[in-house]
């Protein structure tokens, strides 16, 4: 049975299928579509989700067990059972016939006739006429195919319903009043079949069906726009799913038009949606350290000649503190690709604190018998972890040292972490406080070359460059 989790933004019809889908076959599915899980427009940015889902898009899904899906109808199908994806080739292609029906020709006219009237597309006439009329053709062949099933592919509900009903979604919340809905009785009764299914209502809560055909709303619309300019940028904008040729003629015509006048879709919408983010040092005076050249530095140079001389000649401990930490639990530490991802899990929350911090954290020892602690240098005198209510939920796992810039046993910790090699005293010391640590320190001490002990009995994560994770886990 799959489990894993699906990262997306709140109230994502195309995430809502792979969750119908969760429903039905009973995979176990976490859906991450807040802070600090996820942020929409921020988290599949970085670089470890880029990693994973290389077009940074949602919905995507990564299993427990580290598999990773993107699209929202590869990710459904997987989470589906035997009935919902087709027991027989005949049912299986025909469940791929609607979901692909879904996307082609129900998908782009609900798109431009919908978007307007939530105030997140301009208002063309020709082109909402246009998509009544295509949506009016796609309701015929539904109505006719319906005529004489209760479902699209035989006689229970498959991934061909999810995906149209969920396709359909916003046409009947927004658009299809009674009167339009009306030529259409059997698609009216397969909807409000599909959405009062118990696994449908799970996920999409009650669903009213359109009473009034909602319009074009400008004080929407003008509303929405200042808040686009909050949208991050993008580098390209997706093909609009709604574009007509007119349309996308129209689309460049207009490239050179300011931000403004431009029609949201509703990623962009949904980014616009995110509540701003301020930045959190932006009290700080400006620091002559320049945390990303130092980070270029220690990733293509020799740590011990190049980065480390660097990072002392420039680091600036007015802007910056350097800080000791220690995982406060290593009795409850097990398997060491678990600490591992305790730790890659901890530098992908905090990815947006990249541009201010650089860590290199260390996991010593083996299954069972392990500690975690490592080094990190900070924008400011203060631990930042309050700083954002993103970047709070590890830190309390940890104790936390202010080192002394200036002091022997900083320049020592830094050089150590840094370079992953050296005697790491400290972690001796742990011995004293824990006598759970005699094997690991035993097995440190007696090594000549700490470093490839490191490497053959631990997992090493460093937190460098934009907070990339180094892996090494053997
Ligand atoms: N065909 C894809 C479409 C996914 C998609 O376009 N996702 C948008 C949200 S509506 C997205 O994540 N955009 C993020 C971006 O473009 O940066 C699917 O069905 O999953």
């Amino acid at each position: 049975m799959a489990a894993g989790t699906l990262f997306t933004y709140p109230d994502n019809w195309r995430a809502f299928k792979a969750q119908i889908a969760a429903q039905y076959s009973g995979a176990r599915l976490k859906v991450a579509n807040n802070a600090p899980a996820f942020t929409f427009g921020q988290t599949n940015r970085t670089p470890a989700f880029l990693n994973n889902f290389p077009l940074g898009k949602v919905p995507a899904y990564q299993g427990d067990d580290g598999f990773c899906l993107f699209e929202s109808n590869a990710i459904a199908h997987f989470l589906s059972n035997e009935a919902l994806r087709g027991a027989t080739p005949q049912a299986a292609a025909q469940v791929l016939q609607w979901v692909s029906f879904a996307d082609a020709e129900i998908v782009p006219p609900a798109s431009a006739w919908v978007f307007p009237t939530l105030g997140i597309m301009h208002f063309n006439k020709q082109a909402t006429e246009q998509a009544k009329e295509e949506t009016k053709k796609v309701l015929s062949v539904l109505n006719q195919h319906l005529n004489t099933r209760t479902f699209l592919v035989g006689e229970r509900v498959s991934l061909a319903d999810v995906s149209v009903a969920c396709a359909m979604l916003w046409l009947y919340k927004q658009v299809l009043e009674p009167a339009f809905r009306q030529p259409y009785p059997n698609v009216t009764r397969w909807f409000t079949t599909c959405v009062n299914q118990p696994q449908f209502k799970a996920v999409l809560g009650e669903v009213k069906l359109c009473e009034k055909m909602a319009q074009f709303d400008a004080k929407k619309f003008a509303e929405m726009q200042p808040k686009k300019e909050s949208a991050p940028a993008k580098k390209e904008k997706p093909a609009k799913e709604n574009a007509k040729p007119q349309e996308k003629k129209k689309k460049e015509e207009k490239k050179a038009a300011p931000a403004a006048d431009e029609d949201m879709d509703e990623c962009e919408a949904a980014l616009a949606a995110e509540p701003k983010s301020k930045d959190p040092f932006a009290h700080l005076p400006k620091s002559s350290f320049v945390m990303d050249e130092c980070k270029r530095k220690y990733s293509n140079e020799d740590t011990l000649t190049v980065a480390l001389p660097h990072f002392w000649e420039n680091f600036d401990p007015e802007g910056y503190s350097i800080w000791y930490c220690e995982y406060k639990y290593p009795q409850e530490l097990t398997q060491t690709f678990m600490s591992c991802n305790l730790i890659s899990g901890m530098f992908q929350r905090l990815d947006r604190l990249r541009k201010n911090a650089f860590a290199s954290v260390i996991l010593f020892g083996t299954n069972n018998d392990s500690c975690i602690s490592g080094i990190w240098v900070f924008r400011g005198q203060e631990l930042v972890f309050p700083l954002s209510e993103d970047w709070q939920i590890d830190y309390e796992s940890y104790s936390w040292r202010k080192l002394d810039p200036s002091s022997a046993e900083c320049k020592t910790m830094v050089k150590e972490y840094l370079a992953w090699e050296g005697e790491f005293k400290h972690v001796d010391d742990l011995k004293s406080t824990s006598s759970s640590y005699a094997t690991v320190s035993e097995r440190l001490k007696s090594s000549r070359n700490i470093q490839l002990q490191l490497i053959i009995m631990t997992c090493i994560v460093r937190l460098h460059f934009r907070l990339q994770v180094a892996f090494n886990n053997l």
